[in-house]
């Protein structure tokens, strides 16, 4: 169905309502057994501004979650053969899309059903027929709280860098892409050496300054394609997409030399840090074995002294 509204005077209304460019597009899923209703919906979140992924079908539920990864999931009550309600507990299993809004858009107007659906994994509850403008004020409401909400999930907050998890997420990420490009992709581990000596000459305040500095140093001089995580306490990963082992090695060992040669100063006492690192680069495997294969060269840069880099 269409609102009773002239769909010219509707887009006008939404395009002065919602139109921010400083702001990524919201990517947003649609499921809805109607045609009509999907088609609507399409030209209303695209006149928003939004990036819109429509589906009609409930059991491409799964596939639309991996290929579009939407921030924000609306979904219908009532479709042949399956509820909403069922779609929102599939999705909620995944872990990826655990807190994702999911808001229903029906025109159910029993509040007791509507509330029973809420409890079942539903943020909002919206009736059809909906006013375009409200549909766009919730999403945008519930998409901007759930890219913070994200944004702090994904970070450590020492550093800002990419938490372990978040990490380990983009590197599977990455071995996907370069199982599509056939491109090079390489996976570097670092550690501070003799860290815990630093906590104890200095203290530990002074310890997490080294930290965050060590931080800014490797985003500073890494490329923006490059992903930089806190894998562990002083302990760095980096995923470098479309990249050799050896352009890798050369990379991270310039940046090594660099950072060692920093003054680093509590007080009035003036002292060096060193890093070790250890490179490898994808040969097919799955990510816990890439990774474990950088985590040995790390190893064998300890065993071999510190202060190094190995491939
Ligand atoms: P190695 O050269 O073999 O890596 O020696 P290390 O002393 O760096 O290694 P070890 O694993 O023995 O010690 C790591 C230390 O890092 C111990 C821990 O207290 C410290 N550390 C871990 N996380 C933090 C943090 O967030 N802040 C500070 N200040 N220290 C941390
Ligand atoms: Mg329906
Ligand atoms: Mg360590
Ligand atoms: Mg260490």
């Amino acid at each position: 169905f269409y609102p009773a509204v002239d769909p010219g005077q509707l887009i006008e209304k939404i395009e002065t309502y919602t139109h921010n460019n400083a702001v990524e597009p919201y990517r947003v899923l649609v499921l809805d057994d109607s045609r009509a209703q999907a088609k609507f919906m399409e030209t209303v979140l695209r006149k928003a501004g939004m990036t819109a992924h429509i589906i009609t079908d409930p059991m491409q539920i799964i596939v639309a979650l991996e290929e579009f990864n939407p921030e924000i999931i609306i979904l219908d009550m009532y479709m042949p053969g399956c509820t909403g309600m069922e779609i929102a507990r599939v999705i909620r299993q995944q872990d990826r899309f655990h807190s994702v809004p999911i808001i229903y858009l029906s025109a159910e107007d029993d509040v007791q059903k509507q509330l029973h659906a809420m409890s079942l994994g539903g943020d909002d509850f919206l009736t059809k027929p909906i006013d375009p403008k409200h549909l766009v004020a919730t999403i945008h409401n519930r998409g901007r709280r759930a890219r913070s909400l994200l944004a702090l999930m994904i970070r450590d907050s020492l550093t800002g860098l990419f938490n372990h998890t978040h990490t380990l997420y983009l590197l599977e990420q990455e071995i996907v892409k370069t199982q599509q490009k056939d491109q090079p992709l390489c996976f570097a581990m670092i550690d501070v050496d003799y860290f815990k000596k630093v906590n104890d000459t200095f203290g530990h305040p002074i310890g997490d300054r080294i930290l965050r500095a060590l931080s800014m140093f490797l985003k500073q001089r890494l490329r923006k394609t490059d992903h930089i995580g806190r894998y562990g306490g002083e302990e760095f990963a980096v995923i470098m997409p479309d990249t050799r082992e050896s352009d890798a090695r050369t990379v991270i060992n310039d940046i090594r030399e660099r950072f060692a040669e920093l003054t680093q100063n509590a007080g009035d006492r003036e002292f060096h840090v060193t890093f070790s690192c250890g490179v490898a680069a994808w040969q097919g495997e799955p990510a816990s074995a890439f990774c474990e294969r950088a985590d040995e060269a790390l190893y064998k840069a300890k065993e071999s002294g510190r202060n190094c880099v190995i491939g």
